[in-house]
Order: structure tokens, then sequence, then C-alpha cells
């Protein structure tokens, strides 16, 4: 069984996001998503709008996921790949270059975001 990880924030659940895990989910069988906590967000220096149980739930619904772990450190992955015995790491182009350090453990995928959408855009219209 091809296992994939990711990790993320996945604020504000939207068409970005759900592109990227159904293209990280075609990668292999088996999908692991770890979503950054409340805190952790903020060491990233994140304002999140939805709480950590919230995003955690949403996308533990989406069909493309197998399992969801907490986020809540930089240094979490290299333990988080041999724990879960993974084969392919994946993130959006935006981290490009950014865990290369990972080659050693598994594959790293960067994969292109998707244009014209993010949480930020979402929370400026909401400004008005
Ligand atoms: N994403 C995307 N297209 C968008 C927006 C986001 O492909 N329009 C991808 C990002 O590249 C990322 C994933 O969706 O791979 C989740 O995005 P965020 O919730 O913004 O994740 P981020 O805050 O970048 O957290 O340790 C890694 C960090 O936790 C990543």
């Amino acid at each position: 069984m091809k296992k994939v990880l990711t990790y993320g924030t996945f604020d504000m659940f939207h068409i970005g996001h759900l592109n990227l895990l159904k293209r990280a989910k075609a990668l292999g069988d088996y999908l692991i998503v770890g979503i950054s906590n409340d805190e952790f967000n903020e060491i990233k220096g994140k304002k999140t709008v939805i709480p950590f149980n919230e995003r955690k739930e949403i996308v533990s619904a989406i069909r493309y996921v197998d399992m969801v772990i907490e986020e809540y450190s930089w240094e979490q992955k290299i333990k988080d790949i041999k724990k879960y015995n993974i084969d392919v790491f994946v993130m959006g182009d935006d981290w490009k270059g950014k865990f290369d350090f990972l080659k050693e453990y598994c594959e790293v995928i960067y994969l292109p975001r998707t244009k014209d959408i993010s949480t930020t855009l979402i929370k400026n219209c909401l400004k008005g």
C-alpha cells in the first residue's frame, strides 16, 4: 500500500484544498493529512477563522482522506514519515523546495496551487 502524507491549516475549506487532497490521494492508496493545530498556526503566524477541531472534522469527511493527524511543530515530519511508513510527501508548490530535506526518507512532490482561490481571498471578500 502506497502511503501519502501532507500537512496544512485547511482554514475555511475551499476548492484549492480539495484539489490538493484529490491529487495527493491519486499519488497513492492511502492519504494521511496533518492538520495544523491552533497553537502551531500561531507559530506559523497564521490567524485562523475555524478552530482546529472543526477543521479536523471537515478534512476527515473528505472522501480522499484516510487518516487525519495533528500538526503541532515544524519538526514532526520526519517522525511522522517513519511512524506511518510514508512513501510520498506532497505539498502545494508555494512550498517548493522547503521540504526537500525529506527526500532522504520518501519521495517529495510539490503540486501546482489552484489559481485564484485562497483563505485570504475569501476573508477579504467577506470584509467587502
Ligand atoms: N493549496 C493549493 N491551492 C490553493 C491554496 C492552498 O494547492 N489555492 C494547498 C497548499 O499549497 C497546501 C494545502 O493546500 O499544500 C493547504 O494549504 P494551507 O491550509 O494554506 O496550508 P499551510 O498553511 O500552507 O500549511 O507544515 C506545512 C504547513 O502546515 C502548511
